[in-house]
C-alpha cells in the first residue's frame, strides 16, 4: 500500500513526511529524476503486542505501509499553485494521497478551500485523461462500446467538477478503468499541519462537511513537533509528549486512521518464532490471506484454521480455543475478517 504526500510548495509535505517516518527528506532535483522518497511506517498495534506476548514470540512484525514525499520541482511549481502539477504522473499508480494543509506560522491556508483547489487540480488532471482516451478509441474500431459509453459517464461527471471517488461503478467498469489510476477516486486523507497549541482544536462542522462531502477525511497534525520526537531517545520523547499534555505521538493515529480510510483489515498469523500482522482489503478472502503470506501456500491451500481476535484475547491460549469450541475450519472462501488469526494448512 503506497500512500503519496501532496500540496502546495513548502506546505511542510517534508515535515509531515519526517514525522511518519523518521526519515530526512531529499533535496530538491530539479530534473525529475528520484523525485520519490519512499519511506516505510510501522502501524502501531495493540492486538499484535497482545498476540506476541500471549504466544512468548521472538519477533514482532507489524502492518507496514509506505509513504512517499517527493522532491519538490522549482521549473514547473507556480507560485501559490495548489498542486506540483508535474507530479501527477508520479502518484497516478499510487493508493492513496495525504493532502498536506499548511496551518503553521504565517501559512494560514483554510481548509475548505485549499483541498477544493486540490480536488479540482486531480478532478482536472482525470477529465484529461479520460478525454484522451476518449480520442484514441473514437479512432480505434476494436475499442469496446462498453468502454466508450463508461468513460462518456465518466467524462460528464468530471465535467461537473465532482471527484470520482463519489461515483458509483459497476464492477465491470472498475475493471475498464483499473489501469486508469483516476486520481479523484484515490481514498484522501487531509492532514492539516498545524502549530502543537492547535493539534488538539477541533475543526467546525463547515470544514468537516466539505471534507466529508468530497469522501475525505481530515486529521490535524503538528508535524513540526511530531518530528522532533525523532531526535529524542524514549525518555526524551515521553518527557517531550509529557510537556505537551499528550500521551502518545499523534502519528500513530494518524497512521491508523489512514489505514482504516483506506479500507483495509489486519489478520494475524502468530506462533513462537513470530507474531505476525498483515494487511488485506476488506472482502478478501482466505485464499488471498494465504497469498499475502506466500504464494506457495495459496498454491497448496488445504484449509485454514481460524479464531477471531476476541476469543482469543478471552481464552489466552491455542488449547482454550479449541476446548472452547471455538477454533474455524475455513474454506478458500472464507471472507476474512478484522482481527481474525490463522493457520493455514497446506501442501505442495
Ligand atoms: N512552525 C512550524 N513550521 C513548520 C511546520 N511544518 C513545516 N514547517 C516549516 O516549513 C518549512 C517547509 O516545510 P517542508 O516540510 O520542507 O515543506 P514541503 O511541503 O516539503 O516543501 P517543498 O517540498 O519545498 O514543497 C520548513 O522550514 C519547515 O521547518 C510546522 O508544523 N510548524
Ligand atoms: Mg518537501
Amino acid at each position: 500500500m503506497k500512500t503519496g504526500i501532496i500540496g502546495a510548495r513548502g506546505a511542510g509535505k517534508s515535515t509531515v513526511f519526517h514525522a511518519l517516518t523518521g526519515l530526512a527528506p531529499i533535496p530538491g532535483t530539479a530534473d525529475g529524476k528520484a523525485r520519490a522518497r519512499p519511506g516505510q511506517i510501522k502501524v502501531a498495534d495493540p492486538r499484535l503486542d497482545f498476540l506476541e506476548t500471549a504466544y512468548g514470540s521472538k519477533k514482532k512484525v507489524p502492518v507496514e505501509l509506505t509513504v512517499l514525499d517527493f522532491a519538490p520541482n522549482p521549473k514547473e511549481q507556480k507560485e501559490g499553485a495548489a498542486l506540483d502539477v508535474s507530479l501527477i504522473p508520479l502518484i497516478r499508480d499510487l493508493d492513496a494521497l495525504l493532502i498536506v494543509i499548511p496551518q503553521f506560522g504565517g501559512l494560514s491556508r483554510e481548509l475548505a478551500p485549499t483541498v477544493e483547489r486540490i480536488e479540482s487540480e486531480l478532478v482536472f488532471a482525470d477529465f484529461d485523461q479520460a478525454e484522451r482516451r476518449m480520442e484514441r478509441i473514437k479512432k480505434d474500431r476494436s475499442a469496446s462500446d462498453f468502454e466508450k459509453a463508461a468513460l462518456e459517464k465518466v467524462i460528464k461527471w468530471l465535467e461537473d467538477g465532482k471527484p470520482l471517488r463519489l461515483m458509483e461503478l459497476s464492477a465491470q467498469e472498475l475493471q475498464t478503468f483499473s489501469s486508469f489510476g483516476f486520481l479523484s477516486r484515490k481514498p484522501a486523507l487531509a492532514v492539516v499541519n498545524c502549530e502543537m497549541e492547535a493539534a488538539a482544536s477541533a475543526l467546525t462542522n463547515a470544514e468537516l462537511d466539505v471534507i466529508h462531502s468530497g469522501g475525505l477525511e481530515v486529521f490535524r497534525l503538528a508535524a513540526a513537533f511530531e518530528s522532533e520526537l525523532w531526535e529524542l531517545d524514549a525518555a526524551g520523547q515521553s518527557e517531550m509528549l509529557r510537556e505537551a499534555g499528550l500521551e502518545a505521538p499523534a502519528r500513530d493515529r494518524l497512521i491508523t486512521a489512514l489505514y482504516e480510510h483506506l479500507g483495509l483489515i489486519t489478520f494475524y498469523t502468530a506462533g513462537e518464532p513470530e507474531a505476525h500482522g498483515w494487511s488485506l482489503r476488506r472482502g478478501e478472502t482466505a485464499l488471498e490471506a494465504a497469498a499475502e503470506i506466500h504464494s506457495d501456500i495459496a498454491r497448496g491451500f488445504i484449509r485454514a484454521e481460524v479464531v477471531s481476535y476476541e476469543d482469543f484475547a478471552a481464552l489466552k491460549s491455542d488449547a482454550r480455543v479449541k476446548e472452547a469450541g471455538k477454533l474455524r475450519l475455513e474454506g478458500k472462501d472464507y471472507v476474512m475478517r478484522d482481527g481474525d488469526i490463522i493457520h493455514i494448512r497446506f501442501k505442495v
